[in-house]
């Protein structure tokens, strides 16, 4: 397949592209900065959130796929979380539907349902419960991407990401952990899961004490083979470890993230 990859420079970028390279898909690359060295594919230099940008790096090839990633990747203002997260989904899906692709992988995020208390496995079908505006922007993606399905169509798989690392980092991430290896494999089940429609899945690694259900992952092809529990006697304890472990958005769910959504002038 030959896959846009939005936010190709990014974290998560930088390890999706290669990996992708090696399951046999062509990336077209779209970020904010210059193509970096040694990069195998195709680039453009752009913003998602400027929709003529968007149209002009769908012009300059055929696609088969996009693969969103693009976006800040932590808390900001409201506004900017609108057009970081929603914005840019609408732009591509309007170019998508303009070239006539009909697959979105979008990056979403576990804080879409963060601020759900920590009990049971979250399910897909748990309502909407951001914990942030990050956590907005990533529902008013997931309904956009929802809304193109049904009017058009589109197949669109929100991939709510945990917490993507070399390695666990914290107690919380022992549960939220998303390894390189599985993420490639999550994001390769999405872009070949035959005619999904719209669909949710959590993006984490098969991990003992996950908080999020893998079997609409698996569902769709998504298969991960690593578990942060191999690393658990290495994770140093923390302070706010109880407080992290009440809602499963952790540290994005606490009181330090409370703000207005709009400044006064
Ligand atoms: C995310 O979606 C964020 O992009 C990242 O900054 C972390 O907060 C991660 O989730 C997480 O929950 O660990």
């Amino acid at each position: 397949m030959r896959v846009l990859v939005t936010g190709s420079a990014g974290s998560i970028g930088r390890v999706v592209c290669p990996g992708l390279v090696d399951r046999g898909h062509e990336i077209v690359g779209l970020d904010l900065v210059p193509e970096p060295e040694g990069f195998d594919g195709t680039w453009h230099t752009g913003d998602c959130a400027d929709v003529d940008a968007v149209f002009a790096a769908f012009e300059a090839q055929p696609l088969d796929a996009v693969v969103h990633l693009a976006g800040q990747p932590h808390e900001g203002s409201f506004p900017d979380s609108l057009t970081s997260h929603a914005t840019t989904t609408g732009a591509l899906l309007d170019a998508m539907l303009a070239h006539k692709v009909t697959r979105m992988v979008y990056a979403s995020s576990n804080h879409a349902v963060g601020r759900t208390p920590r009990q049971d496995l979250v399910g897909v079908d748990t309502r909407p419960r951001p914990d942030t505006f990050y956590g907005v922007g990533k529902v008013a993606a997931e309904a956009l991407l929802s809304l193109y399905a049904d009017r058009y169509g589109v197949d669109a798989i929100a991939c709510r990401i945990g917490s993507f690392q070399e390695r666990p980092q914290s107690f919380r991430q022992l549960s939220t952990w998303l390894s390189h290896d599985d993420c490639v494999r999550m994001i390769d089940a999405a872009l070949t899961a035959p005619a999904p429609g719209y669909a949710v899945l959590y993006g984490i690694s098969a991990n003992t004490r996950a908080w999020w259900d893998l079997e609409p992952g698996r569902a769709l092809g998504y298969e991960p083979l690593d578990d942060a529990e191999e690393f658990a006697d290495s994770v140093p304890r923390g302070d706010a470890d109880e407080v992290e472990a009440a809602f499963v958005g952790g540290p994005f769910a606490t009181e330090q993230y409370y703000r207005n959504a709009l400044d006064r002038s």
